[in-house]
């Protein structure tokens, strides 16, 4: 009778202890809120394998989206990809992240001083995010249907997307604009040879002008279609980023229906910008998400995840294990002279980037 009790007892005490809520930052979760397409397919099973840690994967394809959750707070997400600019910088100004313990991230030390140095103008001292991927913006196109139509077709120029009697050319088969104001208006400036990081409404309105006139020619504006609608041949040109492209490019060779894709840089200088891993102030499990930041920046797995995405990561020692192709090319690694022509739009004044999205509604909408 008394060891009937004995393992009564002990029956409804291990019931207890499994009933005993586990406090979150103990779970072996993490829950990562990233870019579409922005990640090697087996990235999470390698970690999951390697940490025991379960990884719950989220996607988005706005910056804007993003900010919108950081601000609310309680997101539930323990990292994100904010772009150093301007988002990154304004979630730092806005407390919404928090710093990253260092000594939890032996691989952070391997990655590029210059990549760290830029980025730091968003976050001073590098204190709240590491760099995920490089990115610039600029043309994908479908090699052929572009050359049916305009045999001398500018494909390195913006004047494909901005100039209304070039991108009406394309209309027909198929033109895409990313849902990007805080980059496609600046590229806009860019084009109009006025300065992008003008914060003159002035300026504002000739570019949301320019962008009215070849809006009627815009099939859609929208940051992750694209890539499938280009591989596909639905669409024919896009203004979009380069890994994205590239994507569009490799899904595009391998068709049944082959498909060229082609990445430009625009020849007058484009948008340059890194993409970041950061924790959420509010994260439930802060130190699972800076193992997954360390996981990222290790070089096999940031070259794994180059290889995949088409973009280019800030690890020098992920270099000799991109494959050739990747390594090869000039719209993911472009060389000096491209380079010189970048532009970094490090404005991030919240009252003008209010007048650009208010003027990117009016586009959208075509008011
Ligand atoms: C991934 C897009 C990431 C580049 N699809 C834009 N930040």
């Amino acid at each position: 009778m008394r060891s009937l009790l004995r393992s009564v007892v002990l029956v409804i005490c291990l019931a207890l202890i499994g009933l005993a809520p586990v406090r979150a930052e103990d779970e072996k979760i993490v829950n990562v809120y990233n870019w579409t397409d922005y990640i090697a397919p087996d990235t999470v099973e390698k970690f999951q394998k390697e940490t025991g840690i379960k990884v719950v994967y989220d996607n988005y394809d706005g910056n804007e989206m993003l900010e919108t959750k950081l601000l609310a707070g309680r997101s539930g997400y323990d990292v994100v990809y904010p772009s150093a600019f301007p988002f990154l910088r304004n979630q730092v100004k806005a407390e919404t992240l928090q710093p990253l313990r260092r000594d939890a991230m032996p691989n952070a030390a391997k990655v590029d001083p210059q990549v760290l140095a830029l980025i730091a103008q968003a976050d001073p001292g590098n204190q709240h995010a590491m760099p995920y991927m490089g990115v610039t913006d600029g043309i994908g196109y479908n090699v052929e249907a572009i050359k049916r139509r305009m045999p001398d077709a500018p494909v390195d120029s913006f004047a494909m997307i901005f100039d209304p009697a070039i991108v009406q050319r394309f209309a027909d088969c198929g033109v895409a604009v990313i849902d990007a104001p805080t980059e496609v208006i600046p590229m806009a400036l860019a084009y109009l040879k006025l300065d992008p990081h003008s914060t003159a409404p002035g300026d504002l309105a000739k570019a949301e002008a320019l962008l009215k006139k070849v809006r009627p020619s815009i099939r859609y504006f929208h940051s992750s279609r694209y890539i499938n609608d280009l591989a596909n041949g639905d669409i024919c040109l896009a203004l979009g980023w380069s890994g994205d492209i590239l994507q569009a490019k490799t899904r595009g060779a391998a068709a049944a229906k082959p498909v060229e894709v082609a990445y430009a840089i625009p020849r007058e200088g484009t948008l340059v910008n890194f993409d970041t891993m950061a924790v959420p102030k509010d994260a439930p499990h802060p130190d699972n998400a800076m193992r997954w930041i360390d996981f990222n920046l290790r070089p096999d797995i940031a070259a794994a995840n180059s290889n995949f995405i088409s973009y280019a990561n800030a690890v020098p020692a992920a270099r000799p294990l991109l494959t050739e192709a990747i390594a090869k090319d000039p719209g993911i690694y472009p060389p000096d002279d491209v380079k010189a022509r970048l532009f970094v739009v490090t404005n991030s004044d919240v009252a003008v980037l209010r007048r650009q999205t208010r003027a990117w509604t009016r586009i959208l909408t075509g008011q």
